[in-house]
Order: structure tokens, then C-alpha cells, then sequence
């Protein structure tokens, strides 16, 4: 059994978020995510997401590749969590590319690609033009 890890705020959910949810789990046989908290994002961009944290994990936990959710309170944790779930990998998107190398020797960490073309800050200032 591989046990796959992502982390991510995945706020007013898209399709770059279903993509790298559905790359993540192809390499592995369990995907679990760490759904960032509202009090996380506070903290990273003093703003509170769209979505409050529960409607977050819960619409994470309803996308078909995802096995496990739980709530990620601090972006320092990466390694308690990775040991809690035994992840073999942990995945994150390129925007993060070689933030995480340090955690290598705990799993194999890998950075996909994004999405083009699409963010939630994108959406969001599409909305508020209609
Ligand atoms: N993503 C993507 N393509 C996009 C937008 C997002 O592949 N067009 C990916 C991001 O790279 C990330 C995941 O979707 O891996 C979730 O995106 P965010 O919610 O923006 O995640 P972020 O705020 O970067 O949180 O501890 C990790 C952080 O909390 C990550």
C-alpha cells in the first residue's frame, strides 16, 4: 500500500485542484490531503478563504481520488504528518518547487506541474465583474 500526501487550501475548488488531486492519487494506492485551516491561510495571506475550513474538507473529502482529509494547522508539520499517515510520497504543486526537498529522506517528495490558467484569485476577480 503507497500512501501519497498533498496539502493545500483548495479554496472555491477548480479544476487545477481536481487535476493535481487526480495526479497525486496515480501515484499511489491512498491519497490523503491536509485541507490548510482558515486560522493557516490567515496567517499566510491576512485573508480568510471563500470557504470556511469544514465545506473545505468536505467537499476534498466527496472528489472520488481522495481517501483521507484531515485539517492542516501549520505549514511546519509537514514531517509529523507525513509519519502520522506513513506517507510514501508527498506531493505538492510546482509553485512550492524545492520548498520541501528536506523532508526527502521521509518520503519521496514530488512537485507537479500546475494547472494553467487558473487560480482561485482568478476566479474570484472574474466574479466580481459580473
Ligand atoms: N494547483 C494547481 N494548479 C492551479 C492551482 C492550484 O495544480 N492552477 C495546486 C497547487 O499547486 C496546490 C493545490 O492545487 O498543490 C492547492 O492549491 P492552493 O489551495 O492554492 O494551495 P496553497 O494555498 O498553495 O496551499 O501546506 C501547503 C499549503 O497550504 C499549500
Amino acid at each position: 500500500m503507497r500512501t501519497v500526501i498533498t496539502f493545500g487550501t483548495f479554496d472555491v475548488f477548480h479544476v487545477g485542484h481536481l487535476n493535481i488531486l487526480r495526479r497525486a492519487k496515480s501515484l499511489g494506492d491512498r491519497l490523503v490531503v491536509g485541507v490548510s485551516s482558515d486560522a493557516l491561510n490567515f496567517k499566510k495571506k491576512e485573508r480568510y478563504p471563500v470557504y470556511a475550513q469544514h465545506d473545505r474538507l468536505s467537499i476534498i473529502q466527496g472528489i472520488r481520488y481522495v481517501d483521507d482529509v484531515f485539517l492542516e494547522e501549520s505549514l511546519e508539520q509537514k514531517a509529523e504528518y507525513i509519519k502520522r499517515y506513513s506517507a510514501d510520497v508527498l506531493v505538492m504543486g510546482d509553485d512550492w518547487k524545492g520548498r520541501f526537498d528536506s523532508l526527502s529522506s521521509l518520503a519521496n517528495v514530488v512537485y507537479l506541474e500546475r494547472t494553467p490558467s487558473v487560480s482561485t484569485t482568478s476566479v474570484i476577480e472574474v466574479i466580481k465583474t459580473i
